[in-house]
């Protein structure tokens, strides 16, 4: 059985959560990082030698960085909707998912640390404001896209991209923050919510 070396909170553990529940694969979580098992014990960096959660164990073999694990167990289970094997479609995804995990995911880091989880050393008002500015800036360009598709991130489909970015929304609307109106992101994440593995790792998984 796949084993999920993370603790659920983490957003990038829940991508693949929800990944192995879109793909009907079952797993092993054990639990690491955050409040649980710290992520310098040697124990952990013998796993992952940069010490960060998710890490996924698959017949022996070691993975990480999250939105490789989400494209190498879409990739595994030949599931080319998600994953398109075309070199130009499968871009289309990856664009997408490289985006989210360099420029999206730094853009909240300060708000989410200060204001959901926080911790004392984000908690400066106006590096709040400018993260939430920048947050709410790169959603607006999703819902622009949105628009665009009609449907997903990537086009009319649901793909791997739709996991990490609709999980980026997830926490957008987790930030006790007055938030502007983008009906596209509403429906986009009604339309996510029709999905077993948003719904636990997303909706109902806290935040
Ligand atoms: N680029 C990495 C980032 C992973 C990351 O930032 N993980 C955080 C949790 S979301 C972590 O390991 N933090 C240390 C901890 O939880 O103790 C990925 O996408 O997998």
């Amino acid at each position: 059985m796949l084993k999920i070396y993370g603790q659920p909170k983490s957003i990038n553990v829940r991508k693949v959560l929800w990944t192995c529940t879109e793909l009907g694969l079952p797993f092993e979580r054990i639990d690491w990082g955050g409040e649980t098992r710290p992520v310098t014990d040697p124990e952990f960096q013998k796993l992952n030698p940069v010490g960060m959660i998710p890490v996924l164990e698959d017949a022996g073999q070691i993975f990480w960085e999250s939105n490789s694990i989400v494209r190498y167990l879409a990739a595994r289970e030949g599931r080319h909707d998600l994953l398109p094997d075309t070199p130009a479609e499968r871009a289309q995804v990856e664009k997408w998912m490289d985006w989210q995990v360099s420029d999206f995911n730094n853009t909240w880091r300060y708000a989410f640390m200060g204001l959901v989880r926080k911790h004392p050393n984000f908690q400066d008002e106006k590096q709040i404001a400018e993260s939430w500015n920048r947050f709410c800036s790169a959603v607006g360009i999703v819902a622009q896209e949105l628009t665009r598709t009609g449907a997903y991130i990537a086009g009319a489909q649901f793909t791997c991209a739709d996991i990490v970015i609709g999980l980026s929304i997830h926490r957008w609307k987790s930030i006790p923050l007055e938030r502007p109106n983008l009906p596209e992101i509403e429906r986009y994440y009604e339309r996510l919510c029709e999905r077993e593995g948003f719904r636990l790792y997303g909706r109902d998984g806290g935040v």
